[in-house]
């Protein structure tokens, strides 16, 4: 691929923006190679958490500003960034966004549709969307108004404006930050110490708490408990519990 690498390490899928000399702007090539190779890593069973994350010095810098097209804009939504937003969203396996340098615009919203979202501290969060007259987009609305305050996510995206990590952190997009020394290190050990659990389990808390009714959520339960019990790392924890008694 021409704009993605992938690697494969002990149960975790990398999926790397590759364009570090535009900071990982977001051509069409790349949303489409991002997407193809989302699904070869989904459907690699040696491969239980995926981590997104981009080359150089950024995680991206949004759509690529560069780019001439007559595309009417609602369209280039729904034919190339939209299948990529709901692979992400529909993947059954935890997706870890390792989040550093700049996050900006539609950039921003593919770090949005992830599980959860490991920061470097001295990232720079940038809604940037109306700077240039657009409104934000690509899932990214969606996903603010469930772990922002709608209030504050609307100020936030009127402005523009660019914010650090800890402001990012206070708004509720940072499930962790880290220092930047530390921050590949930890990314890693986050992915190999999830990718080491029952798969079973960690895919069903992840569809149990998306579910959105409440019966829904009760009859998920009912589904995954019923999968997690015939696990052999449920059989073989309940016989070590029992064998120290
Ligand atoms: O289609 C849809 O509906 C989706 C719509 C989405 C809209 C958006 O995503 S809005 C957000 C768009 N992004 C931005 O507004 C950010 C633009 N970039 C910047 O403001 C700056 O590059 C940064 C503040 C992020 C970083 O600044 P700095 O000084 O560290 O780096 P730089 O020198 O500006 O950037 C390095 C190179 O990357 C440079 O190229 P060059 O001159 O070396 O050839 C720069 O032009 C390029 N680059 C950075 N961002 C983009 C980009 N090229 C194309 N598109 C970009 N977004």
């Amino acid at each position: 691929m021409e704009t993605i690498q992938v690697e494969r390490h002990n149960g975790v899928g990398w999926l790397k923006w590759n364009r570090p000399e535009k900071l990982n702007a977001l051509n069409e090539t790349l949303l489409r190679e991002a997407r193809q190779a989302l699904g070869q890593l989904e459907a690699d069973e040696s491969v239980r958490v995926i981590v997104l994350i981009g080359e150089g010095r950024a995680f991206s810098s949004g759509q690529d500003l560069t780019i001439e097209s007559d595309a009417d804009y609602g369209t280039y939504l729904e034919d190339v960034y939209h299948p990529l937003v709901r692979a992400l969203s529909d993947c059954q396996k935890p997706i870890i966004a390792g989040i550093h340098g700049v996050v900006a615009g539609a950039g921003l919203s593919l770090a949005l549709a992830a599980d959860v979202r490991l920061v470097a501290r001295s990232t720079k969060f940038s809604s940037a969307f109306i700077k240039i007259g657009l409104v934000a987009d690509a899932g990214g609305p969606y996903h603010l108004r469930r772990l922002m305050r709608q209030d504050v996510a609307l100020d936030w995206m009127w402005s523009g404006s660019t914010i650090d990590a800890e402001r990012a952190e206070a708004f509720g997009l940072v499930t962790e930050l880290i220092e930047d020394e530390a921050y590949l290190a930890r990314l890693t050990a986050y992915a190999e110490t999830l990718a080491a659990k029952s798969p079973t389990a960690v895919q069903g808390m992840k569809a149990l708490l998306r579910e959105s009714s409440f019966e829904d959520g009760l009859a998920q339960e009912v589904h995954w408990q019923r999968e997690c019990g015939k696990t052999e790392v449920h059989q073989r924890a309940m016989q070590a519990f029992l064998s120290k008694k």
